[in-house]
């Protein structure tokens, strides 16, 4: 069982499709463990995009995830990191496959709706980034029906 950290960016919110792209994270059988709605702070930006500092699009990548609120989510199940990767979809809107968020809602790099943490060591630290402790340990009444 795996847990991956996801956040619907300021472009989901703005447009109205919270719900829709949570939907879809759900109906994939992930259980949800942690959700938040919040404004991203700079230093908060700054700090879960470290990684990407150097490079050209970094300002408006911190200018694009403070300009408005945000839903962080933690969710868990089987392959949970590769199969919300996957559900997301390419960087780029234009390469996604049909049928991924980024895909279905997208079309530009920078208004690519959702991140996603994309490996083992990105998700434990993400997830101690925007989290720390404050997620939640629940017997899910459909986990036989989805966890074999
Ligand atoms: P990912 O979100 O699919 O993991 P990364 O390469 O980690 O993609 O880049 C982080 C985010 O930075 C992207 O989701 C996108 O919002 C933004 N980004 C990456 N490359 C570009 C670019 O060339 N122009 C504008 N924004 C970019
Ligand atoms: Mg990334």
């Amino acid at each position: 069982m795996e847990r991956t950290f996801i956040i619907l960016k300021p472009d989901a919110v703005q447009r109205g499709l919270v719900g829709e792209i949570i939907q879809r994270f759900e109906r994939r059988g992930l259980k949800i463990v942690g959700m938040r709605f919040m404004q991203v702070d700079e230093a908060l930006a700054r700090r879960h995009y470290a990684v990407h500092e150097s490079r050209p699009f970094f300002a408006g990548l911190i200018q694009y995830i403070t300009s408005a609120p945000v839903v962080t989510m933690v969710v868990e199940g089987t392959n949970a990191i590769a199969v919300v990767r996957n559900t997301v979809g390419a960087t780029k809107p234009a390469e996604a496959a049909p049928g991924t968020i980024r895909a279905d809602f997208g079309l530009e790099i920078g208004r690519n709706l959702v991140h996603a943490s994309d490996g083992p060591e990105t998700a434990a630290t993400e997830i101690a980034l925007w989290f720390g402790e404050d997620l939640v340990n629940w017997p899910r009444a459909a986990d036989p029906w989805i966890f074999e």
